[in-house]
């Protein structure tokens, strides 16, 4: 049983966060694809398909990786440039059911350790992470999810994040890795890993970027070639229902 998220945030932290990613909680946009052009220097989201090389998550981001089927594998969701200090956050990947699963893992507050994982908590990833006091609960609403439950027509693993209000030193000045989800190859082919267009970066006051039609920003995406086939090795537990809260 999942803890009821939204009970044990402030009330103040849910309206912030809320009010913060206000974009997000409207119906789905419809967009599709989005710009690849690197720009140098801009700023953008992009998907690291591969955190094992180079120095770790987003360093170098990688759009493409080869991965074994049965094996587990990583990737990052990289931010670079934020013209201001980011305050909160909702990233949303889809991918392919048919050629990756990423398990699911029981919420537990203030969830920076969960699948997608922050790059906060216990587990890190490359350096700077988002500094302390982050809480990725998703006010009640987004809480971790490796597919949203809420969303049954596609794969998408999701987390929200904001700062804990009491501590006006939390927020990510710098750009860098902001969480690293874990899949599982359950077949072969290419799978194209998209930011979902509500995926969303917020300043302190508003919204500064946004991988569909407010605010658009460079939202790069990555493919992962699963190669081997067959079906997966059950190393890893698939999303359970059991443990969905209600949404608010
Ligand atoms: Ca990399
Ligand atoms: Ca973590
Ligand atoms: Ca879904």
């Amino acid at each position: 049983m999942r803890l009821p998220l939204l009970l044990a945030l402030p009330g103040m932290v849910v309206i912030a966060g809320v009010m913060a990613l206000a974009v997000v909680a409207r119906p789905s946009l419809v967009a599709e694809g989005q710009a690849s052009s690197m720009q140098q220097g801009a700023f953008e989201l992009a998907i690291d398909a591969d955190v094992e090389n180079g120095n770790g998550a987003c360093d170098p981001i990688d759009d493409e990786a080869d991965v074994e089927a049965g094996a587990t594998h990583q990737v990052a969701v990289c931010v670079l440039n934020p013209p201001v200090p980011i305050f909160a956050f909702l990233t949303r990947v889809v991918y392919d059911g048919q050629l990756n699963r990423a398990p699911e893992l029981p919420d537990v507050l203030p969830a920076l350790d969960d699948n997608p994982d922050a790059n906060a908590g216990d587990t890190t990833f490359s350096s700077p992470d988002l500094g302390a006091r982050w809480n990725c609960s998703g006010f009640g609403i987004y809480p971790p999810r490796g597919d949203d439950e809420y969303t049954p027509e596609k794969q998408d693993a999701v987390l929200a994040c904001i700062p804990d209000l009491r501590d006006p030193d939390t927020t990510l000045v710098q750009g860098g890795p902001l969480a690293v989800i874990t899949f599982q190859a359950v077949g072969q082919g290419d799978d194209h890993l998209e930011f979902d267009p509500t995926t969303e970066i917020s300043g302190e006051s508003t919204t500064i970027g946004t991988c569909g039609e407010v605010s658009p920003i460079s939202c790069r995406d990555a493919v992962l070639h699963n190669a081997g086939g067959g079906p997966a090795v059950a190393a890893l537990p698939e999303a359970s229902p059991e443990g969905s809260p209600g949404r608010r």
